[in-house]
């Protein structure tokens, strides 16, 4: 089944014909609207003229994750605050989260591509999707949920986590799809057979639409295997729209990216040189529909291959492999993003321990879990314990507060963290997916 043939299917002439007008329309409104973008046009040259050929899309600047930061909370907003309904927002490298704006038409929109997604997995009127990604600020709940009542299907909205209820509604409601992270997924099912549910049997599960972190191919057939499911990827950021900038069908064979919305293009990193189909680089994209935050070349730092030819399910967008790893340091612990310059923010403005710390991931029994090394001070590690259990707490407190997750902290003792001559190696990523 294919939510929305006309433009899924779309004969590439008039698929790029469309993505044109829409390209220079975005264009020419974020050099009316955004004083950010007229600036870099004008740095650059560049007028909304120019804009020709989709060819001259590699003419335009990039946005980077800073450009947000710079901008925050609303500067790159392309319509007055009056027509926002909605804003969500991700971790920002430090203090200050990367904040989005929608308007009706960008919600509408976004419904409509969720739609394309569960419908790809095989969702109708009949099946009951349970939506067990995190509500909230976090576009993952949201997105899902008005996709969901979009595609007719009927919604339980009970965000993530509390597994033992998770597993009852499933079995009560009878969910047949499962929408969560991939490491969550594999966690209910480990949960289910402890606790003596036979899934195959009590559950009637036929569909799980996973993402907002990588998994392998290896955890895909582990899910399948488990849940007797068929395990789709979804892929989205927030800065882009959220989940379903790309989903997969049942072929599997890469994410269809939704063209229609957003112009895909795979760059070298190194260089900022667009590379053609088949080559493996960074993920850039630019929104050709948004009216909220409409955002120009946007380097999502996430690697991946684009391919161009039409898959097997008959629908003409391109596909993305699944992304494989970024290019800057950004960890995602339990589907939330974390920076390692978030951390370390936190303990400069507390100021009680030495600048060095060490993240340790790891995975215990599907579960991500996070363990921040501290080094204090000489003088602290010789005083009363109570004050380093006091410490502690406060670090802990602080960092759940900033990264939304909890941390486990140990503090250690001065010069025990490895130095680095180069760059510092923050990182200790266990976890193997
Ligand atoms: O994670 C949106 C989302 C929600 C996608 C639910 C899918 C499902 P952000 O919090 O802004 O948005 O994080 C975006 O997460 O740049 C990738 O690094 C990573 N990511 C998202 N989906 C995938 C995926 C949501 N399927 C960042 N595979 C992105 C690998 C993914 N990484």
């Amino acid at each position: 089944m294919i939510w929305d043939k006309e433009h899924e299917c779309m004969p590439r002439p008039e698929l790029e014909q469309l993505q044109l007008a829409r390209l220079q329309e975005t264009v020419q409104r974020v050099y009316d609207n955004v004083p950010f973008y007229r600036e870099a046009f004008d740095n650059k040259g560049i007028r909304p003229g120019d804009i020709k050929s989709l060819e001259d899309l590699r003419l335009l600047p990039f946005t980077i994750k800073q450009d947000l930061r710079d901008n925050y909370p609303f500067d790159l907003f392309a319509v007055p605050q009056e027509d926002i309904v909605r804003l969500h927002a991700s971790s920002g490298t430090t203090g200050k989260p990367t904040v989005v704006g929608y308007t009706k038409n960008d919600i509408d929109n976004w419904a409509d591509l969720m739609a394309r997604a569960l419908t790809m997995a095989g969702a109708t009127k009949k099946d009951v999707v349970q939506i067990a990604y995190g509500y909230g600020l976090f576009t993952g709940g949201l997105g899902f949920h008005y996709g969901t009542e979009r595609s007719g299907a009927t919604v339980v909205p009970i965000s993530g986590g509390n597994t033992k209820r998770q597993l009852m509604l499933m079995e009560d409601f009878g969910t047949s799809v499962l929408c969560c992270t991939p490491s969550y997924a594999l966690f209910l099912g480990e949960a289910a057979i402890e606790m003596g549910i036979d899934i195959k049997k009590q559950l009637k599960l036929k569909a799980g639409i996973f993402g907002a972190e990588p998994w392998s191919h290896n955890m895909r057939l582990e899910l399948e295997k488990k849940l007797g499911i068929k395990a789709l990827d979804i892929y989205g950021l927030s800065e882009i729209m959220g989940p379903g900038v790309a989903c997969e069908c049942f072929e599997q064979n890469g994410l269809h990216i939704n063209e229609d919305f957003f112009l895909p293009e795979i760059i070298n990193p190194e260089t900022g040189e667009p590379l053609p189909y088949g080559e493996k680089g960074e993920l850039v994209f630019t929104t050709i529909s948004k009216e909220g935050i409409p955002v120009i070349r946007y380097r999502t730092r996430d690697i991946s291959v684009l391919h161009a030819e039409v898959c097997e399910c008959g629908r003409t967008m391109v596909r993305m492999e699944r992304v494989t790893g970024r290019t800057d340091d950004m960890l995602i612990i339990r589907g939330v993003n974390v920076f390692p310059s978030q951390i370390e923010s936190v303990l400069l403005e507390i100021g009680e321990t030495e600048p060095h710390y060490l993240l340790v991931v790891d995975r215990q029994g599907n579960v991500d879990d996070l363990e921040i090394w501290v080094e204090v001070s000489e003088k602290m590690f010789s005083d009363e314990v109570k004050k380093l259990e006091h410490l502690e707490k406060k670090l802990r407190r602080e960092i759940a507060s900033i990264l939304g997750i909890s941390a486990k902290i140990k503090l250690v003792e001065p010069k025990t963290i490895p130095r680095s001559e180069g760059k510092a190696k923050r990182v200790v990523d266990k976890r193997e997916l």
